[in-house]
């Protein structure tokens, strides 16, 4: 049987893809993984049923058999771990990947979702456009640290990784702010990675969870 992956039946983001779904139905696209998809909705991620995959209410959770996951880092390094083609062989080379995995999760997303949920949040706050300066500041501290250490490479670190499939997911959140306009590096690994056929083919997936709602 496939795994079966949470997402969410109505998602805020409106089919850019920006839930953390993505992720890993990219992932599994990448290793050639077939999975069903249990849309649920916000009043069911805080049922006890829901709550039994995942004690936070969120998605996404991954099931496989008797095996149950939550937190899309740890599905996809699951993923990764279980199929051929998102971790080099190499050992020390799949230790960099893993490393950058965590790159993307704990150095890289905590300032990007800070600077998000205040816009989301904090807007109407008479302090909101100081502290947002503060939070741009922050995230382009790391971008530029990024493109640096990117160059002109095409990936983090050699061929496509794991590290790279997390790392781009959540560049992406900063789609609509602006920011990435004063990174081409980044812009352009965001497209190469966007190019992947797994990426389309999890992008489309997705998306048509959202027209499915419009329809
Ligand atoms: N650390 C966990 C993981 O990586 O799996 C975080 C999971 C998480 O944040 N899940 C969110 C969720 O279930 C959805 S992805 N939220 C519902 C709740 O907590 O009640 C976060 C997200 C949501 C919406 C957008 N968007 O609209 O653009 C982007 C990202």
């Amino acid at each position: 049987m496939a795994p079966t992956i949470t997402a969410f039946a109505q998602s805020p983001d409106r089919g850019r893809g920006l839930a953390r779904d993505m992720r890993v139905r990219w992932a599994l696209e990448e290793v050639g993984q077939g999975y069903d998809v249990d849309l649920v909705s916000f009043a069911e991620l805080k049922q006890p049923d829901h709550r039994a995959r995942n004690p936070f209410g969120q998605i996404p959770t991954f099931r496989d058999g008797e095996l149950t996951l939550f937190e899309s880092g740890a599905i996809v390094l699951h993923i990764a771990q279980a199929h051929p083609g998102l971790l080099p062989d190499d050992a020390n080379a799949r230790a960099r990947a893993v490393t950058w995995m965590f790159a993307a999760l704990n150095t890289i997303e905590p300032p990007i979702v800070e600077l998000s949920m205040a816009f989301l949040l904090e807007q109407d706050r008479s302090w909101y456009n100081e502290r947002r300066a503060m939070l741009v500041e922050r995230v382009q501290v790391r971008l530029t640290e990024l493109a640096n250490h990117l160059g002109d490479a095409d990936w983090l670190d050699g061929g496509f990784s794991a590290g790279d499939l997390l790392m781009v997911t959540v560049l992406r959140r900063l789609g609509t702010s602006g920011l990435l306009e004063g990174y081409p590096t980044l812009s352009a690994y965001i497209a190469r990675a966007e190019a992947r056929p797994a990426y389309q083919r999890a992008f489309g997936a997705q998306l048509a969870v959202f027209n499915n709602t419009q329809a």
